[in-house]
């Protein structure tokens, strides 16, 4: 049994995109958090130890961490193609995209956000903004996807942020057109119902 405590307009959106692309099953349970516009609070009943979401309960284990859930998802759901399981061969750069994701690409763009993108020290540990769109840039190059032919769970978290801050993705066409691939498709749609509760 899964169960996701998700809150509307957050991290935890892109989670509902991504069972939807699995066509698995799972129990929402919609959650307050605290905002950065200081709207919501935290709810005693979510059980993420920092009161955020994405939170996934599979069979009573806690999940945490976007890229960790999207890792877990698609293995637990192999026959939905979304994420390359061990053994094939582009295992790897999905494992490097999901990790990259949250490793380098969520700090850096704090850290513009924040005004620090030349800090040396944050610069030195994670790079900066030129390096991580030249990453992206020079997979979407060889695309469709950052895997290439395979649309996967790591499109979904770029794809995300993409859909939140376009401005912190290259700008043109290339990305541009990545985007629109990405949110054209039924899942994303469909998961826009399960947003709010009704
Ligand atoms: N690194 C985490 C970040 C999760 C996160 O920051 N979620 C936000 C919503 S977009 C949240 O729950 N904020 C509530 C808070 O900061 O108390 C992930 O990707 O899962």
């Amino acid at each position: 049994m899964l169960r996701l405590h998700h809150a509307p307009r957050s991290r935890s959106s892109r989670i509902l995109w991504l069972l939807e692309e699995l066509g698995a099953d799972c129990q929402i349970v919609y959650t307050d958090i605290s905002r950065m516009d200081g709207s919501g609070d935290e709810d005693e009943a979510n059980p993420h130890p920092d009161k955020k979401v994405p939170a996934l309960v599979h069979n009573g284990t806690l999940i945490t961490e976007s890229s960790a859930i999207v890792l877990y998802l698609t293995d637990l759901h192999p026959q939905a193609g979304i994420g390359p399981s061990p053994g094939d061969p582009k295992r790897g750069e999905y494992l490097t995209w999901l990790f990259y994701y949250s490793g380098v690409i969520e700090p850096v763009v704090t850290f513009e956000t924040a005004g620090l993108g030349d800090n040396p020290a944050l610069i030195r540990t994670f790079r900066g903004k030129s390096e991580m769109e030249r990453r992206l840039l020079d997979a979407l190059k060889h695309g469709p996807y950052l895997l290439g032919d395979k649309f996967s769970g790591a499109d979904i978290l770029v794809a995300s942020l993409g859909a939140w801050a376009r401005p912190m993705l290259p700008t043109g066409k290339l990305v541009d057109d990545y985007l629109a691939r990405c949110n054209s498709r039924p899942a994303l749609k469909a998961s826009f119902a399960k947003d709010s509760p009704r």
